[in-house]
């Protein structure tokens, strides 16, 4: 079945009209201001065709793909229109995100990519169906966190990472940069935070860090997808390695031993008043370096699980920490726990991290922060963790143990389609949600492949419920999501993406 994930708004088969061939005179027309949405679908398209497509800046003709950017474009729109008819292929978008959304669309309706040195279908054999599609994201925020801590991932596995999730309208990558068991990015002022910082990470693999080069190539890579990154740096607590590389962020003025374990809670910035110079300088430098990294509008402060933080230091940490990020100009996102705080910035969001059903103070703290004037991004533990192991999938590519199992785990492809992002909690509607994400913590998770394996079908789950309509009746359609989730199988397998063939999917031969 062809089939677009995430649904569209609005889809409709032509099922009486002849397909569009894509024949030796097809081009994709697109003006200059566009052209590079042009460009990098005809290059993908290469590997279907065999050959290139021109892109040209001209008026269509018959048989041309054509991109038209209208007037009136509100920035972050990501609307589109998609006709498909024996007379040409035509995109619409009053913004270049909505034009390149809607190749990610045009993409799931022609073939997978073929194995290189596979025989490619002749020119008049790559057929499009007849389909008008007019689209448009239910949330503005639909995210992946891709956890670089607990492992390292190396700048062209994240490159990879970012090419499969754009397919599926991701538009945020949410990378957590720092942790217990590492510190990942380079702080020019802070240098031992990469050096000592930078050496560990879990059961001895080894460390690795992102020079300002190689964080500003994701940025790039993920910016010419319309996807916008979000970096992480979790305070207070999860600081072991900030703590191992400067002795003066220690209550104690001793710095603390390198750690590669998983258990965490244990460590935490000082509020003491005689290492106060020390931590504000730390946060307001490291605020200020990651901020200029970051041409988007948001920095992550992390904020959760600071157990051995007492609640009258976490108050004080939170306010200050808060404080140095919104100095830099950019709004501010913490895991829930930071509700907690009476005194957040404006506009400040909270990334839900509870259950489908709120346990302890989840909902409290998630609300705190509405109350102040902030909105919410969903993450669901039960459903939206994508490092819990899946469903009926015993064989993992490696052998080892792949994957967590708490928050209600193992999680099924059918779990991750069921839940409703508004019906968590009381008074957090449509309005009060930025939108969801689905984050990825690598504990288990050793090389791309494992990440891969994890993240593969689930999160097409989470990609749908954060683009496409509330389904009317509230219920969705699982064996329909599922048809389509097993077509795209076949262009996971031709871009070499690792997946995991849960049960359930009628995955194709
Ligand atoms: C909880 S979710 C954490 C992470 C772990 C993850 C494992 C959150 C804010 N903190 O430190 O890696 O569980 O699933």
């Amino acid at each position: 079945m062809t089939g677009i994930v995430p649904a569209p708004a609005s889809i409709e088969f032509h099922t009486t009209s002849a397909p569009f061939r894509i024949v030796d005179e097809t081009r994709i027309v697109a003006a200059a201001d566009v052209h590079a949405i042009a460009a990098a679908l005809a290059r993908d398209l290469r590997t279907v065709l065999g050959r290139e497509l021109p892109v040209a800046d001209a008026t269509a003709r018959e048989a041309d793909i054509s991109l038209v950017l209208h007037d009136g474009g509100e920035a972050g729109g990501e609307s589109y229109t998609l006709d498909v008819s024996d007379r040409g292929i035509a995109i619409g978008s009053a913004t270049p995100a909505g034009l390149y959304r809607a190749t990610c669309s045009l993409r799931q309706l022609l073939p997978a990519r073929t194995a290189a040195g596979a025989s490619k279908p002749s020119v008049g054999d790559v057929v499009v169906p007849a389909v008008s599609v007019a689209d448009a994201p239910r949330f503005a925020y639909r995210g992946v966190m891709l956890d670089v801590v607990r492992h390292f991932f190396a700048v062209e596995d994240v490159l990879r990472l970012i090419d499969a999730l754009a397919v599926l309208k991701i538009n945020i990558l949410h990378l957590h940069l720092t942790d217990d068991q590492g510190w990942r990015i380079r702080v020019d002022s802070w240098p031992e935070l990469t050096g000592i910082g930078g050496s560990t990470s879990v059961g001895g693999a080894g460390g690795g860090f992102y020079t300002k080069a190689d964080y500003a190539r994701i940025v790039d890579h993920a910016a010419e997808r319309f996807i916008t990154v979000v970096p992480e740096i979790d305070l207070p607590g999860h600081t072991n390695a900030a703590l191992s590389a400067y002795p003066e962020l220690n209550h104690d003025g001793v710095a603390r031993e390198p750690y590669e374990g998983v258990e965490v809670g244990f460590s935490s910035l000082s509020a003491r008043p005689e290492r106060a110079e020390a931590t504000d300088r730390f946060l307001s430098d490291v605020m200020r370096e990651v901020a200029e990294l970051t041409p988007g509008p948001w920095l992550h402060i992390g904020g959760d699980e600071s157990m051995s933080t007492t609640a009258a230091d976490y108050l004080d940490l939170v306010q200050r920490i808060t404080s140095a990020a919104a100095a830099t100009g950019k709004s501010v996102i913490g895991w829930h726990e930071i509700g907690a705080s009476p005194s957040l910035p404006v506009g400040t969001i909270a990334q839900y991290w509870g259950y489908l059903e709120p346990q302890d103070d989840a909902a409290r703290l998630t609300t705190s922060v509405v109350v102040q004037g902030g909105r919410v991004i969903m993450s669901p533990a039960d459903v939206a963790y994508l490092d819990i192991q899946h469903a009926g999938s015993p064989s993992t590519p490696d052998g080892y143990e792949l994957g967590l199992d708490w928050a209600n785990g193992p999680t099924s492809l059918e779990d991750a389609y069921a839940w409703e992002p508004t019906a968590i909690i009381d008074g957090i509607g449509e309005q009060q949600i930025l939108g969801v994400e689905a984050p990825i913590w690598t504990e288990t998770a050793r090389t791309i492949a494992d990440v891969e394996f994890l993240v593969f079908p689930r999160v097409a789950a989470i990609a749908e419920i954060g683009w496409s309509p509330r389904p009317r009746d509230g219920a969705r359609d699982h064996d329909e999501f599922a048809a389509r989730v097993a077509s795209l199988g076949a262009h996971w397998r031709g871009a070499g993406t690792v997946y995991c063939a849960v049960d359930g999917v009628p995955w194709e031969a």
